[in-house]
């Protein structure tokens, strides 16, 4: 193969330097107050790799630049510079928010300590890196994109056109980095997600990696790529399908009742509709987002050669402690392993280390490098066939596990309607103010806090019924399809309620 872009990226030789640019840009979301932090990073990106590239810049902003961004940007590099406001309908509430819920859950967000749980703007930004970068019009001519934000770092030369490289090899997503979302973040994501995919099978790529994002289980692992890098086909969150995906959730209102961060969107979008020969890994790429960097570990390639600056020893892909370590210098190993504030935990509650999938990812690239050769094949992955766990048989946990939301769900639906099945014909006015009372006090204290938030507006909207056995009998089976209908499952016919919870099925089996 004589073409270099077709090459490992490390055996490009520098004559790629002259190859055709691609149609791509480096796009940076960016405040006016973080100019000092971007100009930082755009001297190191420039010296790294686009002095001998080029590829222009796109910054937008919610507001407008001042002038002093402008200048002082446009200094740093010899590429056009373009500066985009985000038009307001890509950073505002839509119509269906419900702003005062939307206020209060932020504030109950706060007070819970949930990173970024009390920020508006924030939102925004999630919610515009979810489903509206791609469409802004100063990037109506590209691609490709290279998203970059103020005070990241780029430690590695690189000297081949990553654009490139992707096109020629059929990517459509890099990463760098990938670790574990914050679950209190994305409570009911995972259910919207599920019932997107019932309700459109046919847009799930069958060769999917959903197996990254679930381990093979019903539920979300909280994997993600780290989305503050990527380097991407602007094309790929174009396309209908994603597009269908993205105003799904958005309808759903999880980017400001809860705080739906782009990094987990995105990323399960490329598991449900791409193939993992389509996600690369960029070794080679050195990134730091503190607290976090990516600093390829082969001593004599990257680092004896002279190609970077960043400590080996400090590589997320392996063991959040040694980026701890960098972090806090003065530290003993032991202190060090305390885990900071904030820090990002995995379901196990333990602090996060990369996530076993991308752990699988990094081996198989370095087997790859080791053995490379100047042959055609990227450093990207082979496709792997999985299936869509949850929508087939469901993995079983032991019995004496402690109950997740499923089961407790499953359990208190048993007692809830048990208890309606047998209610009185005619109860005493003590008997319809005490179920009242345990209905609302129950709205309260059910284990699941987004379950529980759904069933109060429930409330409000459809009052329990508790003048008899038969309305609230009635009243249960509609409180249950609402939370059916929310997950995308079957509605059940409110006409056969005592069959199911008190007479049982009329061929006697249950008798
Ligand atoms: C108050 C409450 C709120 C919840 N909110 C959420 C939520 O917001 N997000 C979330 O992910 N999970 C929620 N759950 C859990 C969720 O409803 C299910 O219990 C869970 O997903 C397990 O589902 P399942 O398929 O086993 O059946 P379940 O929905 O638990 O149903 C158990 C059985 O009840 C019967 N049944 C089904 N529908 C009805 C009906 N309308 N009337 C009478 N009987 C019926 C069926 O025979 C079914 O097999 C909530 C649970 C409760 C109790
Ligand atoms: N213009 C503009 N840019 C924003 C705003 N909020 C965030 N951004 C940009 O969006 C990107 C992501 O925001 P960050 O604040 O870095 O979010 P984060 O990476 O999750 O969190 P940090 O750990 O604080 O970096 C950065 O490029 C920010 O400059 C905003 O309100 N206005
Ligand atoms: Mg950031």
């Amino acid at each position: 193969m004589n073409d270099p872009s077709l090459r490992p990226p490390l055996n490009v030789d520098t004559s790629s330097n002259t190859t055709t640019r691609v149609k791509a840009a480096i796009v940076i979301l960016v405040r006016n107050s973080e100019l000092n932090d971007l100009r930082f990073t755009m001297h190191q990106l420039e010296d790294r790799w686009n002095k001998k590239f080029h590829y222009p810049y796109v910054f937008l902003n919610d507001v407008e630049f001042t002038d002093e961004f402008k200048e002082l940007t446009t200094g740093i590099t010899e590429s056009e510079t373009s500066y985009g406001l985000v038009p307001t309908e890509m950073w505002s509430y839509p119509s269906w928010i419900n702003q005062t819920k939307a206020d209060e859950n932020r504030e109950r967000m706060e007070k819970d300590n949930i990173i970024y749980g009390g920020s508006l703007p924030y939102r925004h930004m999630c919610r515009f890196n979810s489903g509206f970068f791609f469409r802004h019009p100063l990037l109506d001519e590209y691609d490709w994109y290279w998203r970059v934000e103020p005070s990241v770092e780029f430690s590695c030369n690189l000297d081949y056109d990553p654009f490139l490289f992707m096109q020629k090899n059929n990517l459509t997503y890099g990463f760098t980095i990938s670790l574990f979302e914050f679950n209190n973040t994305i409570p009911t994501l995972w259910q919207t997600v599920k019932s997107f995919m019932r309700e459109n099978k046919e847009l799930v790529n069958p060769k999917n990696v959903m197996n990254f994002i679930t381990d093979g289980t019903e539920d979300y692992n909280l994997c993600h790529f780290w989305s503050n890098f990527e380097i991407g086909n602007l094309n790929f969150w174009r396309s209908e399908r994603y597009i269908k995906f993205f105003e799904y959730l958005d309808q759903q209102g999880g980017f400001f009742y809860e705080r739906w961060g782009d990094a987990p969107v995105h990323s399960i979008a490329l598991a449900m509709f791409l193939e993992k020969s389509e996600i690369h890994f960029f070794n080679d790429i050195a990134y730091r987002h503190n607290p976090y960097q990516h600093c390829p570990e082969d001593k004599d390639r990257y680092h004896y050669s002279g190609l970077c600056h960043c400590d080996p020893n400090e590589n997320f892909d392996e063991d959040i402690t040694k980026a701890e370590n960098h972090n806090n210098p003065g530290e003993s190993s032991t202190q060090s392993k305390k885990p900071r504030p904030n820090i990002i935990l995995g379901k196990d509650g333990k602090p996060c280390r990369a996530c076993t999938a991308f752990k699988d990812w990094t081996r198989q690239e370095r087997k790859k490098d080791s053995s490379e050769s100047t042959t055609t094949s990227s450093t990207s992955l082979s496709s792997s066939t999985t299936s869509i766990p949850f929508l087939g048989a469901a993995k079983k946990l032991p019995k004496d596990c402690p109950a997740d939301s499923e089961t407790l769900g499953r359990h208190t639906w048993t007692f809830l309607h048990t208890m309606a099945a047998y209610y009185s014909d005619t109860p005493t006015t003590t008997q319809q103010t005490m179920m009242l009372s345990f209905l609302r006090t129950f709205s309260y204290v059910y284990p699941c806090w987004y379950c529980a938030e759904h069933l109060r507006d429930e409330m409000l909207r459809k009052p329990p019924r508790v003048e008899n056995r038969n309305v609230l009998s009635r009243w249960m089976c509609e409180m249950h399809n609402g939370v059916n209908q929310r997950l995308g499952k079957k509605i059940f016919d409110c006409s056969k309620v005592d069959e199911r919870w008190r007479d049982g099925p009329k061929d006697g089996r249950c008798d």
